[in-house]
């Protein structure tokens, strides 16, 4: 299996959880800016799109998008749950991974652009830290984002978590947030996956 993947980028949140899932994959670098693989290849010949994370199977399918790639890996590689596979469950896991997606990842986006001027940078980062407080109430009342089950959707907000130090945003500021990365932190399949990244400080 291979995870087209660029280092700390949101692709970090599929490779996490194919560890969690007992899975190490192949781990295929792209140049976001040239999109070009590391042997020289065209990552657009794998992803149309241009971005990452992509994830090939062994039988050579291709899917991409981050929260269908997840839902993929709890409903077909995990041995231990990562997250319910059906019925109103899985509603409450899509429902979470795609706020993550749509209200803190792409919440992030426009900081990570040099191009985007710095009136809609402030208005980004104001409309993120709103967000950013809903989710640390939420996890002010549970252990994990689904209550006490672990899922998927933690190993992505904690992938989103990791962003704040670049984007100048104290996590301080977001106390149970800032402990559930540091529980995060301290999972083997998250050590494993950063020191594969190369992200060890
Ligand atoms: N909708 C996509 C978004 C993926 C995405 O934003 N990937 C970023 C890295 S976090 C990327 O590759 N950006 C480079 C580009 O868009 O050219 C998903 O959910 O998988």
């Amino acid at each position: 299996m291979k995870l087209y993947f660029s280092p700390g980028a949101c692709s970090l949140s599929p490779h996490i959880a194919l560890r969690e899932a007992g899975v190490e994959p192949e781990l295929v670098r792209v140049d976001l800016a040239t999109k070009k693989l590391a042997d020289g290849g065209d990552y657009l010949a794998i992803n149309s799109k241009g971005y990452v994370p992509a994830l090939q199977l062994d039988d050579g399918t291709i899917l991409t998008e981050g929260p269908a790639i997840l839902i993929y890996i709890v409903q077909n590689l995990a041995r231990t749950p990562l997250g319910p596979k059906e019925g109103m469950g899985l509603v409450r896991l899509v429902e979470w991974l795609n706020f993550i997606a749509t209200e803190i990842h792409k919440g992030f986006s426009p900081l990570f652009k040099p191009n985007c001027p710095q009136e809609w940078k402030a208005v980004a980062k104001e409309n993120l830290l709103k967000r950013l407080q809903w989710v640390d109430g939420q996890l002010a009342q549970r252990t994990w984002l689904l209550g006490e089950e672990f899922s998927v959707a933690d190993v992505y907000l904690y992938v989103c978590s990791r962003w704040t130090s670049f984007a100048k945003i104290d996590l301080a500021a977001f106390p149970a947030l800032a402990r559930f990365a540091d529980k995060m932190t301290q999972r083997p399949a998250v050590q494993a996956a950063i020191e594969a990244e190369g992200l060890k400080r």
